[in-house]
Order: structure tokens, then sequence, then C-alpha cells
């Protein structure tokens, strides 16, 4: 398999904080950044992160607050590292390109391949040779427009991006796409928040959350539930700091004790870096792996019992009666419940359950937030549904201070949704894109990622264009992806910087360089800036504000309207070439095709932005019955084997997804080395192994394959018995291609049956 090596193993194990940021944190940002670039630039980036006319900070989709209460440095250590990760002075040249051959390259670390540098002009691997050489961006689109003219079916072409893409690059590829006639639209929602958005659609008529970061502040009590925030929203935490400054309550559920869950040092404030930091966590369930459902459908249980006993005063029977349809069915089947499953299934006691469930007894508002540890599962979407009744039944849906929230990952991941980035996309949208353009577009869904995979695989897709993101190590079964990718006669990438998916690629091969939402964007000799869409559905503007890594970069816009007029030429309903030349006319199409985008560039003038409205918060639904419906989940979990562990991969305190940015994972005390496997001392024992012994990862599935990730060494660390943590992508060969979330298809990255197998040791 490819990058197999690792840059440094040299582990050294700390014990795990039981705090998140404060003032070292601030400082590890400054100190990587000044790694990757000069003082100047350094000063640029963070002065201009997350302000008004700045630059909208990549790191993730949390939402800033009023401009008018933001402080200078609304940023956050792992936000600061990434854009500065982005800004880095190094260049990668074409001498770099004829140093290292593609094979040469895909020996290499992921973590090395990212530390090059920027990517700075097209570059092509051609079917005869082992190296990428330069090539014109002319020369470049004409291949790509040529090979797509040359396909069977439009539907022989895969268009991938991952969340990084603004509003108005994401709203061009799915025209382009559509107009070429595909909805082969796969993305890193798939593998991200798709069980969110399946589980919300069927059961309250939209995919997004529900609340703002006025309901975060002014909640009672808040669920954060399979999710690290202290690493992955940082932000988050100074919401949360508020909300209990403000009276109200966290109960995190999670099969590690993760720092930030339990206590913030808030770094921009005097008291949080010197003091104790504030308590986060009221209770802390520490749940096994996948354990969610029975969780809520317990509490739900206790919720209705609660009823039984004091009629009248537990459920919202206003809301239930106006609002939602199938309660008497749900209130059936949620009786029939053992609490000896519910043990089995989330190792908590009942009493730690009644405990919670008198929490939400005493409140009135609660929000549910939630991520990968819900989505990645293969129950995820059942879970989620479970959530979901758990909130219609006290009324915790359009009123302040409650709501369901799926906190997002990629910074414009859902933004290129509502762009219609989606292979399902309703049909209402296609009927816009249609009266707009004058063209029909294609009804049929298109592939996910997974589907795309298997596509590949049996040759019913020979062409590959990746728009932001690492394919190749984003999905599941890397030795299978990395085959599929193979098997493209032309894979090309829109990147940033170099990747897996530039070194395990198609016969033929394009690295197409591109501006970062860091750099500054001119066309014409007019500055202009792009838009996203946060976790909270707020629109607003990002500006560029550096110089570019060089002269030939190309903006995302640019590229994608370039090879659209190559492939289908410029025409008065698709004016390919007016929207390159002033962003404007694309937002201009956007509030005519897209719902709730009216009067886009002016709204978007405003520094704030504007908020999509959600029709749940109107007692608005758009579901089948045209009312929030009650869902019957039936009882899942998993039941890993005697000898086997319950393994979920997951991101380390220094990596951006498919990125390492370093080798340590600060928080949990694990320094020098990523091939780590974290289990409880008690379950090391059962197995038979020490601390620190040598184990290759062996997953275990029905096709009898066996799949081994090498080599991880055994940490004895705090997590939930019967269970196993290891860092992403590393851990992705364990997953099966066919391992997916019922409903949404999402690889069950955090569901895996695992043994660990000790190497034998050399003598
Ligand atoms: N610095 C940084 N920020 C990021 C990212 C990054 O890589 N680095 N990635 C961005 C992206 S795209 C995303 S999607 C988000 C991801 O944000 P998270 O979802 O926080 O990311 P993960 O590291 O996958 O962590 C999953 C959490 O779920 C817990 N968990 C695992 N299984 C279960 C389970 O069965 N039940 C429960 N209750 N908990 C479980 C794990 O212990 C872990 O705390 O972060 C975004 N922000
Ligand atoms: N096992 C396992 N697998 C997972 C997960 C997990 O928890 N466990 N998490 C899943 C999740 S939640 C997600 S979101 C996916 C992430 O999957 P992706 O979004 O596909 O991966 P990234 O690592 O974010 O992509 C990084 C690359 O994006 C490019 N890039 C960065 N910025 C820009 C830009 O502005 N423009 C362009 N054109 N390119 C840019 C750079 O070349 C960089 O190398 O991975 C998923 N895979
Ligand atoms: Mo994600």
């Amino acid at each position: 398999m490819s990058g197999m090596q690792d840059p440094s193993d040299d582990l050294k194990v700390t014990r795990p904080k039981k705090w998140a940021t404060g003032a070292p944190a601030v400082a590890h940002a400054i100190q990587y950044s000044l790694s990757q670039t000069s003082p100047k630039r350094t000063a640029l980036t963070l002065l201009n992160l997350n302000q008004g006319k700045g630059i909208d900070c990549p790191g993730c989709a949390w939402p800033d607050p009023d401009p008018n209460h933001r402080p200078m440095n609304e940023y956050c250590e792992n936000g600061a590292k990434h854009v500065n990760d982005e800004a880095t002075s190094k260049r990668i040249t074409r001498e770099f390109f004829q140093q290292y051959s593609v094979s040469e390259l895909d020996d290499k670390s992921d973590y090395w391949l990212n530390q090059q540098g920027r990517l700075t002009e097209p570059m092509i691997k051609r079917s005869d040779s082992d190296f990428y050489e330069p090539i014109s961006w002319d020369a470049a689109l004409d291949l790509i427009a040529e090979e797509l003219r040359g396909l069977d079916s439009p539907n022989e072409a895969l268009f991938y991006t991952s969340g990084r893409l603004s509003n108005e690059a994401a709203f061009l590829l799915q025209l382009f796409a559509r107009a070429y006639g595909t909805n082969n639209l796969p993305d890193c929602s798939n593998m991200c928040h798709e069980s969110s958005g399946s589980a919300m659609q069927q059961t309250l008529g939209v995919g997004k959350g529900t609340v703002s970061l006025d309901d975060i502040h002014n909640s009672d009590l808040i669920f954060v539930i399979g999710q690290n925030p202290g690493t992955n929203h940082p932000r988050m935490l100074t919401a949360l700091e508020r909300t209990k400054r403000n009276g109200g309550e966290i109960v995190a559920v999670n099969p590690l004790p993760e720092a930030g869950l339990l206590r913030f040092k808030n770094p921009q404030k005097v008291r949080g870096v010197l003091g104790r930091g504030t308590e986060i966590a009221d209770q802390f369930l520490q749940i096994r792996p996948g354990g969610d459902l029975a969780l809520f459908k317990a509490l739900n249980l206790l919720l209705l019992e609660a009823e039984d006993a004091n009629p009248g005063t537990v459920l919202d029977h206003d809301y239930i009666r106006t609002h939602t349809t199938g309660f008497e069915e749900f209130a059936r089947r949620a009786r029939e419940l053992s609490w000896d499953q519910v043990h089995a299934a989330t190792g908590l006691t009942r009493a730690e359950i009644e405990q919670v469930r008198d929490r939400v007894l005493a409140s009135n508002s609660v929000i549910a937030c939630w991520a990968m540890g819900l989505t990645q599962q293969k129950h995820g979407v059942a879970t989620i549904r479970e959530v979901v009744n758990f909130l219609m039944l006290r009324g915790n849906l359009g009123k302040p201070g409650a709501g369901a929230c799926p906190v997002r990952g990629h910074s414009n991941v859902q933004g290129d949704r509502t762009m219609g980035i989606w292979e399902r996309v309703p049909q209402s949208f296609l009927d816009s894109i249609e009266a707009e353009f004058g063209f029909t577009p294609p009804s049929e869904h298109g592939l996910d990622s997974v589907d795309s995979i298997r596509a590949m695989l049996d040759g019913r897709a020979r062409f590959f264009l990746g728009v932001a993101g690492n394919f190749v190590r984003a999905t599941p079964d890397s030795e299978v992806t990395e085959k599929a990718l193979r098997q493209c006669r032309l894979t090309a990438h829109i990147s940033t910087k170099l990747n897996r998916s530039h070194t395990v690629c198609g016969e033929t091969a394009l690295i197409l360089p591109t501006l970062g939402r860091s750099d500054r964007d001119v066309q014409n000799g007019i500055e202009q800036f792009v838009t996203v869409e946060d976790s909270m559905s707020m629109v607003h503007a990002s500006f560029g504000r550096l110089e570019p890594a060089s002269e030939s970069l190309l903006s995302e816009v640019s590229i994608l309207s370039r090879l659209a007029r190559r492939v289908l030429g410029d025409s008065p309903e698709i004016p390919w070439e007016s929207f390159e030349e002033h962003y404007d006319a694309i937002r201009d199409r956007i509030s005519r095709v897209v719902p709730d985008f009216e009067d886009f560039n002016q709204r978007v003038a405003d520094p704030a932005g504007f908020r999509l409205p959600n029709p749940v918060n109107r007692g608005e639904f758009r579901t089948a019955s045209g009312k929030a419906e009650f869902s019957t989940n039936e009882f899942e979990w998993l039941d890993a084997p005697e000898g086997y562990l319950v393994l979920q991969s997951l991101r380390s305190h220094d990596q951006w997804n498919t990125i390492p940015y370093a080798m340590d994972d600060r928080y949990r005390g694990i320094h020098n080395a990523r091939r780590v496997v974290l289990v409880n001392p008690d379950d090391i024992e059962a197995l038979g192994l020490t601390d620190r012994a040598e184990v290759d990862l062996v997953s275990v599935w029905h096709d009898g394959v066996e799949r081994r990730a090498p080599s991880f060494t055994v940490v004895s660390y705090p997590a939930a018995r019967g269970s196993a943590a290891a860092y992403y992508p590393e851990t992705n060969v364990l997953v099966p291609l066919d391992s997916v979330a019922d409903v949404s298809n999402t690889p069950t990255s955090k569901g895996v049956i695992v043994r660990l197998e000790p190497v034998a040791q050399q003598s």
C-alpha cells in the first residue's frame, strides 16, 4: 500500500490532558505558522481570520459571533495552523517533480507530501512515464475536454469535491457536470454528515441543523455526542462556556474522556489562561462505541414512563399534536426495550441514564449536538432519527435554546450541498436549473463516494476529477480504493497542496494547482470574493488577502469555467466566460436558482452575512406527511465477539482530515508517533497483551478477506471497555468498502471489529 513510511517513530506517552486550549495553544499555532512562513504572512493571515472583509477560516464550519461582538482573534489554534499550512512560503517547482518519480513520491508519508509546500504550475503524468512534467493550462484543459467528449456515456465521469469549495465554485461545478450529462457528484459529505442529512430529511424534511449560536448560548441543556470539540471545533468551547455562564448544563457522550469535554481554558481571557478554566461537562457518559441508539431509546422510554407517572407534565402534547405524526406507534414500540440490552450496548448503568433524564426534565430547552461518533456507524441514521424523537417528545424544536445541531466539518460543506453538490439533489432543484439555463439536467441519481469506487473497479467509470480534497485517503478500504483509481484512464485534481491522490493516479494524471481561500483572487483587475455557509446556515463573504503562491495559479472558478467552455461551448444561456470575469455574475444566477438566495449580491455585502431560514423553525416540514415524523428504530448495537474490540478511526490534535501536520496528539498525551492504538488497560490485560506491545490490527468482515494495518503500538488509555481508537487515514485500510451505514451509505469508520495480533519480536 502507498505511503507506509512514517517520518518519526519515537513514541512518547504522557498523561492525557484534562483541559483543552489555554495559553500553550496560541503559542503552538504561532510556532507552526512560523515554521511554514514569514512573520508578515503569519500576521496577515491571523489578523484577517474570521473578520468582516477577512478570510473565512477554512478550519471548520463553526459559526462566527455577531461582528459587533467579535474579538480581534476569533480563531483557534487549529484554525490558525490550518490556514497557515495553506499560507506556507514553501513551493513545489518543476525541479521537484524531476527529482522524484511518482513511485518515489508514493513511498513518502502523507505528512511529507504535505510539507513540500504549495503547488505552483499544472503538471501531467503521461501514460508512458513515471514522472510528472509541466503542461500549459490550455493543453491540460484540452486533454480533459477531449477525454470527456470521448466517453461512451457522461456517467463514466466522476466529479468529486470536498467541502473546501466556495459556493461560487460549487455552483459552477454542479452546473457543468449536469450540463455535461451526469449527477455523479460524490463529495466528502458522503463520508461525513450524510447520515445526519438522511435522518433529518426523513423525519424533519430538511437535512440541516435548526439552531443558531444564540440558541447555544441560551440553552438549558446541551448534549455533545460523538464529538471532540477541543480538537475539531475549538471555538465551540467558547460558546459552551457561555452556555454555562448563563446557567445551562452540558452532557457529553463519548467512549473517550476528551480533554475539551472535561474542562476549557479560554485563551482569549486572562482568567482562562491563568485559572483552572470552566468545567464543561456536568455529566460525562462514557459510552461504548455504537451504543448511542440504545441510550436514546432508553432516555425516550424513561420520558414516556415519567409521563405515565405524572400525566400531562412531561411531554409537550401540544407540539406532538400540532406538528408531528407517528407518536402512538413510536410510543408503543418504545416500551419493548430491555435494560439488559441497554446495558450491554452502552456500558452505562440505569442510574446514570436516569440522572440524564432528570436533567432533561429540569430543562425547558434542550439542544443535541453531534458529529462523526454518530454518523459513521452502521446504524447512524437510526440513531440520529432516535435523537430527533427525543427532541420532539418535549417540543425541543423551533423554540429558543432548543434544536438539532449536526456540527459540520469542512468550512463550506453545508454550502456546497445548498449549491447542488449532491448526487441525489431534489427534482425541484433540477427544475430550477432547467428554467434558468434552458437545458434538461439528467434526473437519475448519480454515484456517491462508495458507489464511485465500485464503478471505477468494474470499469463503469473511467474519468475522475477531484476538486479539492484527497479522495484516496478520505475513503475506506485503501487497497481496494487505490486499485480503483489506478484503473481510471484519466485522473485530474484541482489542488492547493500535494497529497496521496496525486501519487495514486490513473493511467494519465493531471495536477491543476489553484488559489486557496487565503489567496487574493483578481479577475480583470477587480478583486473578487467568494461566499460560504457555516454549520448554522449563516452565509457570508470571504476575501483572500495573501499574494498567491505563484503567478500561474488559477482560481477554481476560472479552471471550471474554462473547462466547461471547452467541453460545452459558451452560450447565451450559460455564459461561462462572464462567470469567470466577475463572480457577481455567478451569484446573480444562484439567486435565481437556489431557494432563499434572493438578492444574493446585495445581502452578502453585509459583513455579518445573512441566515438562511430553516422551515422546521416555523413549523413547516417538507416530509411525506407534511409533519415531523416520529420513527421506530430497531434496536442495534456493535457486539464484538470475545477477543475482539470495536475500533474507531479518529483525528489527532495535529491533523486536518487526511493530512497530519505533526506527529503529536497533545491532549491525549501521544507524542512523535501516529501508529498507536488506544485501549483500556483492562482490555489489554484480558487480551493477554501489555502496554506498548507491537500489534497488527486485523479487521474481520463477511467477505472473509483479511484486512491488516501493520505495526501499531498498544497504548493503555482510559477508553470505554471493549473499544479501541486509532488514527485515520492510517486505519482506512481496515474499513471494508461494503461496511456502510444503512440508508446513507457512509463508511462505518467508527465501528470496525478488529483483533490485535501481536507482532513476533525479532530476535
Ligand atoms: N483540527 C481539525 N479540525 C477539524 C477537522 C480536522 O481533521 N482537524 N476535521 C473537520 C471535519 S471534516 C469534521 S467532519 C469534524 C470532525 O469532528 P469530530 O466528529 O469531533 O471528529 P473525530 O476525530 O472523528 O471524532 C469523533 C469523536 O466521536 C467519538 N466517538 C467515536 N465513536 C463513537 C460512538 O459510537 N458514540 C459516541 N457517542 N462517540 C463516539 C470519538 O471518541 C471522538 O471523540 O471536524 C472538523 N474540524
Ligand atoms: N477512517 C476514516 N475516514 C474518514 C473519516 C474518519 O473519521 N475516519 N472522516 C471523513 C470525513 S468527516 C471527511 S470530511 C473526509 C475528508 O476528505 P477530503 O475533504 O477529501 O480530504 P481533505 O484531507 O480535507 O483534503 C485535503 C486536500 O485538499 C486540498 N485543498 C485544501 N484546500 C483547498 C482549496 O482551497 N482548494 C482546492 N482545490 N483544494 C484544496 C489540498 O490539496 C489537500 O491536500 O474524510 C473522511 N474519511
Ligand atoms: Mo467531515
